[in-house]
């Protein structure tokens, strides 16, 4: 069979003063309740081990660099329990996090852990930066400084095989995966690029203010609620469309709730199949584990009739997608 069951572990308020060791404590908690319900690869959201830091102008160097992580994600001190659960449970992971290099670089990064070898698979470094470079000046305002803190992203969207989850069959061989982050998922280039490649999954966790009208501009009308309820209104949006006309799975995994008790953060973890329809979605904005089973095989109906990109697809037309602006 080419079904599999795939989790989104969603994770709610996380506060600025909150210990490493809890948020991480949080997090392996919710990948064994995961695992108890028999997920094979769950998905967490992005920077998942931290408060979601860009909302805060951060002048200080050290204080910044605090909330990336360094060196290997997998043995890292603030981070290698959850690998370690992943390989013990055998489960596989896919996890963001604020990311430093060796030579300083800042990236919003995520990776793919396949637990049976206790490997990274895959590697993504987000592309799309919202947000600005400079504060607001409004003390008040949510900031979206990421243009300020990570470089975008150099590897592209690749996506990339998955051993040991479902019988490889001759003819389709091993899942195919893709990952993005974030304000990824509000561009149909980037499904694009994976749909191309015969994606049937795509992993996208996030991190979305539900209310920001200094970002989302028609917001200043609106009030704090009905602003929330657009912004969900708006993620679930592009990820089913966006799994639809690509003929995939999507699994979207939220940073929500009200960190600090006052910054909003929206859930709406989902899990969307080919049809577009969501299979599964988060029933409350804390810590919630969403699962389904994933028939693989529902890719090709999509693939082969509506979306068949090789035979309907009329690229002398798209050359203004590839041009600037
Ligand atoms: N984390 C992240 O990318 N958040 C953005 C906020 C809105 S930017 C206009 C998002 O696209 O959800």
């Amino acid at each position: 069979t080419r079904t599999i069951r795939l989790a989104a572990a969603q994770v709610g308020a996380v506060n600025l003063v909150d210990a490493r060791a809890k948020t991480l404590d949080r997090l392996v908690r919710l990948l064994e309740d995961a695992a108890s319900k028999g997920a094979q690869a769950v998905l967490f959201p992005e920077c998942a081990f931290t408060t979601f830091f860009p909302r805060h102008f951060i002048a200080d160097a050290a204080e910044l660099e605090a909330f990336f992580e360094h060196g290997d994600i997998t043995t890292a001190d603030n981070t290698r329990a959850l690998f370690d659960k992943a390989k013990e449970l055998g489960v596989d992971i896919s996890v963001g996090f604020a990311e430093a290099t060796e030579s300083g670089e800042h990236y919003n990064t995520c990776v793919y852990y396949h637990a049976k070898t206790g490997s990274l698979l895959s590697k993504y470094r987000k592309v799309h930066l919202p947000g600005d470079y400079e504060p607001y000046p409004d003390a008040e305002a949510t900031n979206q400084l990421e243009k300020r803190y990570f470089k975008p992203g150099d590897y592209g969207f690749d996506a990339f095989r998955v051993p040991d989850l479902a019988d490889a069959t001759r003819e389709r061989g091993e899942p195919i995966f893709g990952m993005m982050i974030c304000n990824d998922r509000r561009w149909a280039e980037a499904w694009r690029l994976l749909g191309l490649q015969g994606v049937e999954v795509v992993f996208c966790g996030y991190n979305t203010t539900g209310y920001a009208p200094h970002l989302w501009g028609t917001n200043l009308q609106q009030d704090p609620q009905e602003a929330a309820a657009n912004a969900l209104f708006h993620h679930k949006l592009v990820m089913q469309a966006h799994s639809y006309t690509n003929a995939c799975f999507s699994v979207s995994a939220a940073r929500c709730g009200w960190d600090d008790g006052k910054w909003n953060l929206i859930a709406g973890s989902t899990i969307v199949g080919p049809d577009g329809k969501i299979m599964a979605e988060s029933q409350t904005d804390g810590d919630e584990i969403v699962i389904a089973d994933c028939d693989l095989d529902m890719c090709r109906s999509g693939k082969t009739r509506t979306f068949d990109f090789a035979r309907h697809r009329r690229v002398e037309h798209y050359s203004r997608l590839i041009s600037q602006p």
